[in-house]
């Protein structure tokens, strides 16, 4: 098998951000640009000879182009063996499952999860640890500065074999098999939860619809939903990946996910909705008529997890990402179990998880997750709740109700400013940053500010200090307001301002949405000088 070396130079902005490196598809389809990353992913984990890893992707345009230029890097890099998705396809927790049960040496996920595909959307590459988790910021950096010091890549000369069809073959010393993407993943969730109490649940008629969104989940929710678990055919819609997600936005919230949020006002909504996203880590909930936020999801999942087998009496602590909502907090009070806070995204959930300090994690952007992989997982969560609710007999609104009555309510909204001026958002981040040691005792929009800090984690296990992971604001009445600049975005910033009101058990848990939140985002508005600095008046995407 001929293998070649070639000679290449470094290539700016390779770094990568919450969530791996992404950038346009056509920024990843010139030549090089792929080869570059991948290559120093190799070189800057001590090289990938004799070495095992998962490979697949979302779907997306590009995915299975990428696939074939990962496995001739591989072998000529002397990697002993992969394991790829049929067609390339794997979400990313079924990567981590796979990873984590067999074992390898870490995995290379293709995909740019929630933002758009196709030709003119995005891509994206990212690389897991042997744990099976996203790769800690020490891993990341390393692989950032191979390439700024690249001079060259190896791959093997001729195309790779065939993906589609499952079963092996070699290239050089590297043995490729090509998996079936559900199984495994599918024998985990059975491992899991209680699938004899879901089946009666749909023999009794309760009624599901699950919105893979044109995208990788498709295959998985089929498959467990309405093959194992009896749900009747049709619960699942858009469940063919298509490589631009049917022109759509892959992003589980009401505003993209609106064809699932109509079908849950109608007249005749299912008992249940739930959305996923591009690369399947994601999950969004839905009762009738009602939007479950991400926030009060993770602490619904807290109270109630001991209904499903995997979790009773295990749950030894929780995590959230910090501007997740406080609600998870409040249980995780009450059942005495510690509560991490942590920078944004799934990265900083791993050293917990691994320690076994954290079982259930979540983050208010729709992902919530467990132990039992090192990623978030969106069709985990759907089959959690379907437990809860098989053993619990209520309605889900009114289990929510219920939370609210006896918690309290965290009133919760994000609200993005998108592509807007690098410069620009990066100067309102700074003239609030040089705010922040004034502000506590100060009133604004009729509330008292009680503390403001810029974000910084120690991590409790390997004591890796992350500094500056967003502004937050907190208010004597238990208000909170937070600013971040997003690390997914292609083009420009994204400004997200996340807000938050807390009424206490014996309070009004009805309101407006928005309206509760009004005078927390006058807040926002007063301190950031948002429209001064962004030139808009209202946020580009209100979830
Ligand atoms: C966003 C979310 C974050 C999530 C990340 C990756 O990051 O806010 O909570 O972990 O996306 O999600 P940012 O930096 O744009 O705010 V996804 O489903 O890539 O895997
Ligand atoms: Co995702």
């Amino acid at each position: 098998m001929p293998f070649k070396t070639v000679q290449t130079t470094p290539i700016d902005g390779q770094k990568p951000g919450t969530s791996g490196l992404r950038k346009k598809t056509a920024q990843f389809r010139v030549p090089g640009y792929l080869e570059n990353f991948v290559q120093c992913i190799f070189d800057g984990t001590g090289g990938a000879a004799g070495k095992t890893y998962v490979v697949g992707g979302d779907g997306r345009f590009f995915n299975a182009e990428a696939i074939g230029i990962i496995i001739r890097m591989a072998a000529a890099n002397g990697a002993a063996r992969l394991i790829i998705g049929q067609n390339g396809i794997l979400s990313t927790p079924a990567a981590s499952n796979l990873i984590r049960k067999y074992k390898t040496d870490g995995g290379i996920i293709l995909s740019a999860s929630h933002n758009p595909g196709g030709e003119n959307g995005d891509f994206g590459v990212k690389f897991n640890a042997s744990n099976g988790g996203p790769a800690p910021e020490k891993i990341t950096d390393a692989i950032y500065l191979k390439t700024t010091e690249i001079t060259d890549y190896k791959i093997a000369e001729e195309d790779a074999g065939d993906i589609g069809t499952i079963g092996s073959f070699t290239m050089g010393d590297c043995r490729i098999d090509v998996i079936d993407p559900v199984d495994d993943y599918e024998t985990l969730m059975q491992d899991l939860f209680d699938f004899e109490a879901i089946r009666t649940l749909f023999q009794n008629g309760f009624r599901i619809c699950f919105d893979a969104m044109h995208a990788v989940t498709g295959p998985y929710a089929t498959r467990i939903l309405e093959d194992a678990l009896g749900a009747p055919k049709g619960s699942v819609i858009n469940a063919v990946p298509s490589p631009d997600f049917g022109g759509g936005h892959p992003d589980p919230n009401p505003v993209w996910a609106s064809e699932l949020v109509a079908i849950m006002s109608g007249t005749d909504a299912p008992d249940f909705g739930a959305a996923s996203d591009g690369d399947g880590d994601r999950n969004m909930i839905m009762g009738k008529n009602a939007f479950v936020s991400p926030s009060d999801s993770l602490a619904l999942l807290t109270a109630y997890a001991h209904l499903a087998p995997a979790y009773a009496g295990k749950v030894a602590g929780v995590a959230r990402s910090m501007p997740t909502s406080q609600a998870v907090d409040l249980v995780a009070e009450r059942l005495r179990i510690p509560c991490f806070e942590t920078p944004t995204g799934w990265k900083f959930f791993g050293n917990l998880l691994d320690a076994g300090m954290a079982t259930l994690c979540g983050e208010e952007s729709a992902g919530t997750g467990s132990s039992h992989i090192r990623e978030k997982d969106g069709l985990w969560a759907v089959l959690l709740w379907l437990n809860i609710l098989a053993r619990d007999g209520r309605d889900i609104v009114q289990l929510r109700a219920d939370h609210w009555r006896s918690f309290g309510r965290n009133y919760y909204s994000r609200h993005d400013y998108e592509e807007i001026p690098t410069e620009a958002a990066e100067a309102l981040v700074s003239a609030l940053r040089e705010k922040l040691a004034a502000l506590p005792g100060q009133s604004v929009a009729g509330m008292e500010i009680s503390a403001a800090d810029d974000f910084a984690y120690l991590d409790p296990i390997d004591q890796s200090l992350t500094e500056r992971q967003g502004i937050r604001v907190s208010f004597t009445d238990g208000s909170r307001l937070v600013m971040r600049l997003s690390g997914t975005g292609t083009q420009g910033a994204t400004l997200r301002v996340y807000l938050e009101r807390f009424v206490d058990h014996s309070g009004d848990h009805t309101q407006d949405l928005q309206a509760a939140l009004g005078p927390v985002i006058a807040a926002a508005e007063s301190l950031a000088d948002i429209t001064k600095h962004t030139g808009r008046s209202v946020a580009d995407v209100i979830t």
